[in-house]
This record gives structure tokens, sequence and C-alpha cells, in this order.
């Protein structure tokens, strides 16, 4: 891996998980790269150094001369394109890529691709799980975990993607065999000028997709290109063709294809209105790649949700405890705040704040009234949300989580709920989403 210009060099740009798996996967191709990371030590430098001590690795900021050396760098999801010496690199020749565009043009298999501000990686979990029933050699992953290039394998059947706004900005030909942008509210606002850079970031996906799925409730999912390519859509209200949707029949509901009722929604274990409209989603992709109804059935029946996402903790004193730590945005705290508050008969103490991200937080304002007895702030942001809501709710402020929790727990009343739903990223006061979400509920288990 020498650092001679050719016409074939490559530069890996951040070496988190996603620059790992690309050093992985140029090395074992015999490619020639270098590496490069904005931070002086990388989270994964140590292994670089110890699996490929021979490839040369730059710390710090990044040099254009440098970058400028190779043909083609593969930037991290996690650096914006904007960034200055990436834009120097692009304006020298220099072409900018990413591992999915890599990803996508090794993989033999068919791609469900999703993204979209809420419920990829619930949605993706789903698909996989439906995929798997079905018997098909399933590799599921992306923004969700596991780097695209590492699933990379000839025995898989069906790559089932998450992809983020940031790893479709480095995309240029996805070819999906089916794909989706499954809702847009505004998130990562810090990164993007507005919500119509945002919305063409995330449109992406679609670039050589073969089939599309859309949500019939959001306009803003339908891909602005693409006519005569067979659409499916999805979305709460009754379905027509080509559409999965919700039908009644004698007071029952049911998740619906075209004419046909599929399953009563009684039968989901996800709850709330947003996972239902994420069970069909999921239905919708699983019908594109030829998934049978009765594997993606039994599937929906037994998927009970993912940690952190309105997670039911525990009950206490007749108030039930939430984890909706990964509510980083405004859109999935509406969908927590709407989905559980209209599910029940008495009132919901939200917990919100941490890092807003530069998000507008009055849209929270109608269904906190609505939905909540009090609202209990932490974290950094916690003041631009008070001012959005103004004198909607109570509004208490918290100094610690554990001080929120007990605060909540002195709100509530029997019959309510205490939601931890933030709206905000959590990188003000823990490591991420993960770590809050967990020592909220340890806390709230604690409980006497
Ligand atoms: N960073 C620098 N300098 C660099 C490179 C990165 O400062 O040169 C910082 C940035 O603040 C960046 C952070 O490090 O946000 C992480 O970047 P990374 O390159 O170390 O990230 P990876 O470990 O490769 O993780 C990435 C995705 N991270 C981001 O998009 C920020 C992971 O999504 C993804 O799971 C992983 O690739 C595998 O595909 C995480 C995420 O937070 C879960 N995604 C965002 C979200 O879901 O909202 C989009
Ligand atoms: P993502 O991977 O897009 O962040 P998740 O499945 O992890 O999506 O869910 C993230 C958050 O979005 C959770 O807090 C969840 O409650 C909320 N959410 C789930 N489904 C929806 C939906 N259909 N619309 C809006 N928010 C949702």
């Amino acid at each position: 891996m020498s650092l001679i210009a050719s016409d074939h060099f490559r530069i890996v740009v951040g070496l988190g998980k996603s620059g790992m798996s690309l050093v992985r996967f140029l090395a074992s191709r015999g490619v020639s790269f270098a590496v490069a990371d904005t931070r002086e030590n990388p989270p994964e430098l140590a292994t670089l150094r110890r699996d490929y001590p021979q490839v040369d690795v730059r710390c710090g900021e990044l040099d254009v001369e440098f970058l400028c050396r190779a043909d083609e760098l593969y930037v991290s999801p996690g650096l914006a394109l904007a960034t200055p010496a990436l834009q120097a690199a692009a304006a020298r020749g220099v072409k900018l890529s990413g591992d999915i565009d890599l990803f996508a043009r090794k993989a033999k298999a068919p791609i469900v691709a999703i993204s979209g501000s809420n419920a990829k990686s619930t949605v993706t979990t789903l698909v996989g799980e439906m995929a798997a029933a079905a018997g098909k050699r399933v590799a599921v992953g992306g923004n969700l975990g596991t780097p695209a290039l590492d699933l990379l394998s000839d025995d898989i059947e069906l790559y089932v993607m998450e992809l983020s706004s940031f790893q479709l900005e480095t995309t240029n030909d996805l070819g999906a065999e089916v794909a989706t942008v499954l809702n847009i509210s505004e998130d990562h606002m810090d990164r993007y000028s507005g919500l119509p850079a945002y919305h063409l970031a995330k449109h992406r996906i679609f670039r050589g997709a073969r089939q599309v799925v859309f949500n019939r409730q959001d306009a803003l999912t339908r891909p602005l290109m693409g006519e005569g390519l067979p659409c499916w859509s999805f979305g709460l209200s009754v379905p027509d063709f080509k559409a999965f949707g919700l039908r009644e029949e004698q007071g029952e509901k049911y998740l619906a294809f075209e004419f046909q009722n599929l399953m009563p929604v009684r039968e989901l274990k996800i709850r709330g209105a947003h996972n239902q409209a994420n069970a069909l989603a999921a239905l919708a992709l699983g019908h594109a790649v030829g998934l049978p109804f009765d594997a993606m059935l039994s599937s929906l029946r037994t998927f009970a949700g993912l940690e952190h996402r309105c997670q039911w903790v525990r009950e206490l004193d007749g108030v039930s405890y939430y984890n909706d730590s990964k509510a980083t945005n405004v859109g999935a705290a509406l969908a927590a705040i709407e989905g559980l508050g209209s599910d029940m008969d008495g009132k919901l103490i939200l917990i919100a704040g941490g890092d807003g991200k530069g998000a507008d937080f009055s849209g929270l304002r109608d269904s906190v009234a609505k939905h909540c007895r009090a609202v209990v702030f932490m974290g950094r942001d916690s003041g631009l949300i008070a001012d959005a809501l103004g004198d909607a709710v109570p509004q208490i402020r918290a100094t610690s989580l554990d001080d929120a929790i007990a605060q909540s727990r002195a709100q509530a009343r029997p019959g309510d709920a205490v939601l931890l739903s933030p709206a905000c990223a959590s990188f003000d006061m823990f490591e991420n989403y993960e770590e809050r979400g967990h020592l909220f509920a340890r806390a709230v288990e604690a409980l006497a």
C-alpha cells in the first residue's frame, strides 16, 4: 500500500466502523489505499495498526494535498461532504464516494433499501425477520450497525439495508430491487442547510431502483422521478390497488392489502399507530421482493420491537414507564406521544431535552397539550423546547436523569405513563442514546 500516486489509489476518510470495513474490503482485493481521519485518535486506529501495519494513516486536520493523491475518496457518513478539505479535493477532480456505492457494485443478491427520518431500524429489522421466516438467507445491516461491506457474501439471497441520509450523500447508484423513504421530518439540521437539502439526500436511495414503496400519508416520500416504476404504497388509510393499509370490519381493525384483510391489528405485539404504519411498510417491502404473506404475518405476530423504541420498562403505583430514548428528533417524539397517548386513558409525563441539533420544536406543542400532564426537561437545549411549548402544560426543570425520573414520578397519577422521548440527541449528557436508555431503564427498575 504505497503512497505513490497512481490511477487507482484510494483514501478512506474516517476510521470508525465503516472506515474499518472499507480497509478490510480494499486490502482483501489488493487495492492501493491510505487512511485519513480528522480525529487524533479515531476508534479503529489500534485495530488498523495491528492488522494492517503497512497502511499509511494520517490523523488530525485533513491535508488537501494528501487527499489529492487519490483518485477516489471513500468518505465516512460521519463527515459532511461540505467539509472544506473534501470540497477542495473534489474541485481538483477527486471523486467522492462511500461504502454503500462499493457495496452496491459488489452485491449479487437483490437489495431492499430503507431510509426515512424515523422507523428505519424497526422496519429494517422486521423485513429481515420476515425474510428469515420465509427461509431466505438474508443479511441485515447498514446504518443499523453492521457496515454494508461486512455483509457481502456469495451465499446471501437478500440484503436488507438501513441507509441514513449521511450514507446516501455519497451513494451515486444504488440499484436496489426496492427502495423506500418511510417518512420525512426535520432531523440533522445541524448538518443540512434545511429540509430540502436533507430531502434530496434521502431521495438518492431511489437511484437505479427497480421498485418503489412510498408512504401515502407523507407526500415527501414519493420519488420525484421514477414514472413508470412499479410503486407500492402504505399508510393508515383504507388501501386501494397496489396498496397496504387498514380496513375495519365489524368493529375489528385489520392490516390489509388491496381489498383483502391480512391480520387483525390487535395481533401485533408492537403498539401505537406509528407501529401499524411500520408493519404495513414492512409488508409492502417484503411483498415487493416476493416474500409470502404467511411468513411475513407470523413475523409480525412475534416481533416485540427494538430496545429504546417505546419500550415498556415497568409499572409502579399504576404508572407505566416507557423508554423511547431513540427518539432523537421531533418526528419520533411526536409519533411516541401520539401513538401511546391515544392508546391510554391517563396522561403522559414526558421527559425531553438534550442536544437539539438545530431543530424547530414548535411542532410538539399541540400533541403535548393534548396528551401530556407535564413535561420534565433535562439537557442542554431544554430551554429551546420549553420556549417552543410555551404554556401548553406545566414545565419542570430537572438537574439530571435521576432527578427527571423522580420529578416525573411525583407528577404521575395511576393510569398515567412516564415517557422518556427526548426529541433530542443525547451527546450533551450521555455517550449515546443507548446509554441514556439503559440508565433510564436501570433507574426506573430501581425505584422502590
Ligand atoms: N468523525 C470525525 N472525523 C472523521 C470521521 C468521523 O470527527 O474523520 C466523527 C463525526 O462526528 C462522526 C463520528 O465521528 O459523526 C462517527 O463517524 P465514524 O466514521 O466513526 O462512524 P462509523 O463508526 O463508521 O459509523 C457509521 C455511522 N455513523 C454515522 O453516520 C455518524 C453509523 O450510524 C453506522 O451504524 C455505521 O457507520 C455502520 O454503517 C450511527 C448513526 O448515528 C448509528 N447514524 C445516524 C443516525 O442514525 O441518526 C445517521
Ligand atoms: P430510525 O432507525 O429511523 O431512527 P427506529 O426504528 O430506531 O428508527 O425508531 C426511532 C424512533 O422513531 C423511535 O423513538 C420510535 O418510537 C419512533 N418511530 C417509530 N416508528 C415511527 C414512525 N412510523 N413515524 C415516526 N416515528 C416513529
